[in-house]
């Protein structure tokens, strides 16, 4: 947006004459005389006075304005200190002699220290580890008859930084734990900054902020040996969740695979609340926001993320980073479902305010409002994804905050929290955080301000600095809040009634499940209470199962070898929402990674055209071999080597294809490789290509391959005619079937479910 000045001249007119006027008393305020009358007139902020000039315009490492902005955070090519000085050594303190003492004087050695003493700010209370990258989002303009809000208009392009987190670990755990992801969007918008700070789950543990600190107080490590790491499987999670039956909903997500996400390319977003949008003639609507990755909603099975928990606890992170880097840059729709802004605000007897129910899709279709690309990675991750300050509160004109009790406590969270992680009020000021909207707030002083702010009346009303800052009214893209009318009403701490209704959405994701997706479940609630330690806290859990249904109540029962409970309420009767599962689609496989396993000694030229043709599909081809370097580097090929047997492990790939029965590595026997175990030598296949078969086929992971490939899946114990195992002649024609196996996610039918009663 062009942004002019139209009162320039007349400031320089008043700043000339100012400085003409010799005989003038030293000490006027402001560069300009005030008027008798308040001002009624706008201008732009005034120059200091011709004696005043602020500090030299450097960057923070003493660039000058125009330089690149890599050059603006590091310059010149030799050490210096942070001042600037040359520095001819930094690895030995300055002592009296080489043997004697260090001497105080050093001033390289106490700066030196000094910074890295202090490198560290408090992590995020909870969401402390995450991932973020850059992108842009270009809206379709669908959302305009119902918001005024500007960046939603048509075609209209806005840069964005989203960040992706999980919630209980600390900033070094690991990323494939179970739990919920936070899914937090920057919107630089022209009119101002809009966040909109979701997760991947559409309902939330509690319906009042005031439980906050008691529902993170419970699923953080307990207090006294501070264990377990990001994981809710133990005793103050399950205590809390079984006595504060609201969080019900949200556990059983949480137990259900959309608590270990495959990647963060393959999670929805939701904005959890209802928000309130107004249009230009300030008519308004209430809706949910909804994110839809258009690579798919997947997700990892147990097993898998543990296992990943160990073998690459950045999975989540690598995966973001490395697509983007690919260019297969991660994309979502943005989606609004909507709903009349009644005086009940409830959609078909659900309560809009209430945090704990989702509007399922088939009663209001999530309808797509743009287009989120994610293209760019951070440059450096403590500058952004660290120091980035996501705030609910930070809206734009046309979306508006409804009266739900857990959103009026995050907003006034957001602002808090800020305080104390990022060392004061001005974090706005940090790059990541600057809006891209000129910004003229009366807000001075604090802790690290970086604006040298003219002018001496930053209040109002004021006369010295010409009144200004004026007010912009709706018309002039000034935020007015919406004149909701509130009931009259006498102070309480109460909840309203619909907010008791604990289970009956519980049930109906329950039954909007697959049967695998079931299984699932009841494994994960099985694990997570069989690793509580004190039995009456399982039983008060199964309980709160037997309210959402007797079969799931009835088998983690039997895995934990406890009584099944009978529920104390019927069962309500509800229907099942398809739209929650997330089996029984085809989804594009871009981005997804396939394991080629391979040696020197066959078909190079086939492995090198599969692997052209994994590239060629949008997918990522990893080649495993027995020892690194490059295979046919005398003749054939070449092929260069990304995995050994050493290195690589199933739950890196999303499908496994076997160019023959690989030759055994050297480190097969003996102790170089625990992985290959003990007692196998002389056997034909190595063991540590039967453990990675062995691994893909249970979690169901499509397998292919050609030429003797059959002699390595008979040895693994995988039956070559098994559900999704692709044998074949030709190594393109496998690749091709595993590639629309892959398309579902996962081979569903190799995962036996049993007949559950209805
Ligand atoms: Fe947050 N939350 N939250 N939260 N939240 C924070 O803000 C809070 C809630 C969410 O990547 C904190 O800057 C309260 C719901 C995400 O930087 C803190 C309540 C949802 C992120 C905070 C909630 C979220 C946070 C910690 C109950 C989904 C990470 C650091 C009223 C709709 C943002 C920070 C990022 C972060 C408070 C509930 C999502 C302490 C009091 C519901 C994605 O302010």
């Amino acid at each position: 947006m062009e942004k002019s000045n139209p009162v320039k001249g007349v400031i320089d007119k008043i700043a000339d004459k100012l400085s003409d006027n010799s005989a003038e008393v030293p000490g006027r305020p402001g560069s300009e005389p005030p008027s008798v009358d308040e001002p009624t007139e706008p201008r732009g902020p005034l120059r200091p006075k011709p004696d005043q000039r602020g500090p030299d315009p450097y960057s923070p490492t003493g660039q000058e304005e125009d330089v690149t902005p890599e050059e603006r955070a590091q310059g010149g090519d030799r050490l210096t200190t942070a001042q600037g000085l040359r520095l001819a050594d930094t690895d030995h303190s300055l002592k009296a002699g080489p043997r004697g003492p260090v001497l105080l004087q050093d001033h390289h050695l106490r700066e030196k220290v000094m910074h890295f003493d202090h490198e560290r700010i408090p992590e995020r209370v909870v969401h402390a580890r995450g991932a973020a990258a850059h992108g842009v989002f270009r809206s379709y303009g669908t959302a305009a008859s119902v918001t005024r809000a500007a960046f939603l208009a048509k075609d209209v392009e806005t840069p964005v930084f989203v960040r992706f987190s999980t919630v209980l670990g600390s900033r070094g755990s690991a990323d494939t734990v179970r739990d919920t992801r936070g899914f937090a969007t920057k919107f630089y918008t022209d009119e101002g900054v809009f966040d909109l700070v979701g997760n991947n789950i559409p309902v939330f543990f509690i319906q009042d902020a005031i439980k906050f600190p008691d529902v993170i107080h419970a699923a953080k490590p307990h207090p006294d040996r501070e264990i377990p790491q990001a994981q809710s499987a133990h005793d103050t999670f399950w205590d809390f969740v079984s006595l504060h039956t609201e969080a019900t909903h949200h556990t059983l997500w949480n137990m259900s695979d959309r608590g270990i996400p495959r990647s963060y390319r393959t999670m929805e977003g939701f904005g959890v609340h209802t928000f309130r949008l107004v249009d230009a003639e300030g008519a308004t609507t209430l809706v949910k926001f909804h994110w839809k990755p258009k690579a798919g909603v997947h997700s990892l099975v147990w097993e898998e993320a543990q296992l990943i928990g160990g073998a690459d606890p950045d999975f989540h992170r690598r995966d973001l980073a490395d697509a983007i880097e690919a260019g297969a840059h991660p994309q979502w729709e943005l989606g609004i479902q909507v709903f009349p802004d009644t005086p009940e605000q409830t959609f078909e007897g659900i309560d809009l305010l209430d945090p704990t129910k989702i509007v399922p899709e088939e009663l209001a279709p999530v309808q797509p409002i743009g287009l989120l690309t994610l293209n760019a990675n951070p440059v450096n991750y403590f500058a952004e994804t660290e120091q980035v300050a996501f705030h609910v509160g930070h809206l734009v004109p046309g979306i508006d905050v409804t009266d739900d009790p857990l959103l009026a406590g995050r907003l006034f969270s957001y602002l808090d929290t800020q305080i104390t992680r990022l060392g004061g009020p001005n974090f706005g000021q940090i790059p990541i955080n600057r809006t891209h909207a000129p910004v003229n707030d009366m807000l001075r002083d604090g802790f690290h301000q970086d604006a040298v702010h003219a002018g001496v009346a930053p209040y109002k009303p004021n006369s010295l600095d010409g009144g200004c800052p004026f007010f912009a009214g709706a018309h002039e893209g000034g935020y007015v809040e919406t004149p909701v009318r509130v009931a009259a009403a006498r102070k309480v701490r109460e909840a309203p009634a619909s907010f008791a209704d604990h289970f009956s959405q519980p049930r109906l994701f329950w039954l909007s499940l697959s049967p695998v997706e079931r299984e699932h479940v009841i494994a994960a609630y099985t694990f997570e209470l069989g690793k509580v330690y004190e039995q009456a806290i399982k039983e008060r859990n199964l309980r709160v199962l037997a309210e959402i249904d007797p079969y799931l109540c009835e088998q983690v029962a039997q895995g934990l070898g406890l009584p099944v409970p009978k529920p104390v309420n019927s069962l309500p009767a509800v229907d099942p929402s398809p739209a929650l599962s997330q089996v029984g689609r085809t989804w594009p496989t871009t981005g997804r990674i396939i394991g080629i396993v391979a040696d020197g000694h066959g078909d190079l030229a086939t492995v090198e055209a599969v692997r052209q043709a994994v590239l060629d599909g949008g997918m990522v081809p990893l080649v495993i071999a027995p020892a690194g370097g490059v295979l046919g580097a005398d003749g054939d090929g070449p092929v260069t080597v990304q995995r050994t047997f050493v290195t690589a492990r199933s739950v890196e790939f999303d499908a496994l294809l076997l160019a023959g029965t690989p030759a055994r590595g050297k480190d097969a026997d003996g102790a170089r490789d625990a992985k290959a175990g003990n007692g196998t030598a002389g056997a034909p296949t190595d063991p540590r290509v039967l453990l990675m078969l062995g691994e893909a086929f249970r979690h169901a992971k499509p397998i292919g391959g050609w030429a003797d490939a059959v002699q390595a899946l008979t040895a693994a114990g995988i039956d070559p005619a098994a559900p999704g195992v692709v044998v074949g002649d030709g190594g393109e024609a496998v690749l091709a079937e595993v590639v629309r196996l892959l398309g579902g996610h996962r081979v569903w039918e190799r995962f036996p479910v049993p007949v559950e009663p209805v």
